[in-house]
């Protein structure tokens, strides 16, 4: 049997919040059927990245966007739809002509070696299942400045040295994710390959670090749960997300 699904889109555009994650997670609760309802901001003053980190963005300047996702998978898959994100990510800014792009593990998007954007997903986990699933994205969009960060950001208008329609991006970007969320379902094999193909790093030595210090690997891949594979010497380890940076 082949599993389909169709994403149906309910946009709420919100012009101030603490971060549209937070506030779809608020819905959810209330609202336990609604997948494909999409927060969108114009701010946020508790933007949120992993590990307790801070989103920065400029008032009304770029996409901050949290979709929920009802998928009812088991959570071993989880970092399918991680990938499946980073991937519909990282079509649209291609089709939109933005070069040197790459997925950063797990699911940065980088052109070069600097940020464009970011991907915070939190998973409600009943039994065995992912009950639902909050994918927040910020993608900068016009915002030309940006304070000191971990890494260098960047933006469309900085990479295209042209300014473009919020919205619009919204709608381009929807798209891709209606079309690698339906993929997910029915080849999930194709998520990761395509995933692994694009990955930040893949096959060259980088400089990382871990609790014992500094050190230089190669990425082999990221396992199915979401691992990322590193060769240094013979041995190839695989680090979770708490457990690793880059240092490049
Ligand atoms: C992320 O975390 O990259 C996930 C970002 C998700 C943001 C969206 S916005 C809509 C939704 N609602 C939310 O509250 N969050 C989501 P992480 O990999 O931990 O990266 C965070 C780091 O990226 C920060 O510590 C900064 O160094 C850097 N950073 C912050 N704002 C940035 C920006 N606008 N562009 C590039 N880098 C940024």
């Amino acid at each position: 049997m082949e599993v389909f699904k169709d994403l149906k889109f309910n946009i709420v555009h919100l012009n101030s919040t603490t971060s549209t994650n937070i506030h779809a997670h608020q819905f959810v609760e209330q609202n336990p059927q609604s997948e494909g309802v999409v927060f969108c901001a114009d701010f946020q003053d508790r933007g949120k990245g992993q590990k307790g980190s801070k989103w920065q963005s400029d008032s009304g300047l770029n996409l901050l966007l949290s979709l929920i996702l009802c998928p009812q998978f088991k959570v071993q898959k989880r970092f399918l739809i991680s990938q499946a994100v980073s991937l519909a990510l990282f079509t649209a800014l291609d089709k939109l002509s933005v070069d040197e792009l790459s997925i950063k593990w797990p699911n940065d998007i980088l052109v070069g070696s600097k940020k464009i954007a970011g991907v915070l997903i939190e998973n409600s986990i009943k039994g065995n299942l992912i009950n639902h699933s909050i994918v927040g994205i910020g993608l900068n969009v016009n915002q030309t400045e940006f304070k000191e960060m971990d890494r260098e950001a960047t933006s469309l208008q900085l990479e295209l040295e042209n300014s473009l329609d919020v919205k619009e991006v919204l709608h381009f970007l929807l798209k891709e994710l209606k079309t690698y969320y339906s993929l997910l379902f029915s080849n999930p094999n194709r998520i990761e390959e395509l995933y692994n193909a694009k990955l930040y790093g893949f096959g060259v030595s980088l400089p990382f670090q871990d609790e014992n210090g500094i050190f230089n690997g190669i990425i082999k891949g990221v396992s199915s749960i979401g691992e990322l594979q590193i060769q240094i010497g013979e041995a190839i380890e695989n680090y979770g997300i708490k457990e690793l940076s880059f240092k490049a």
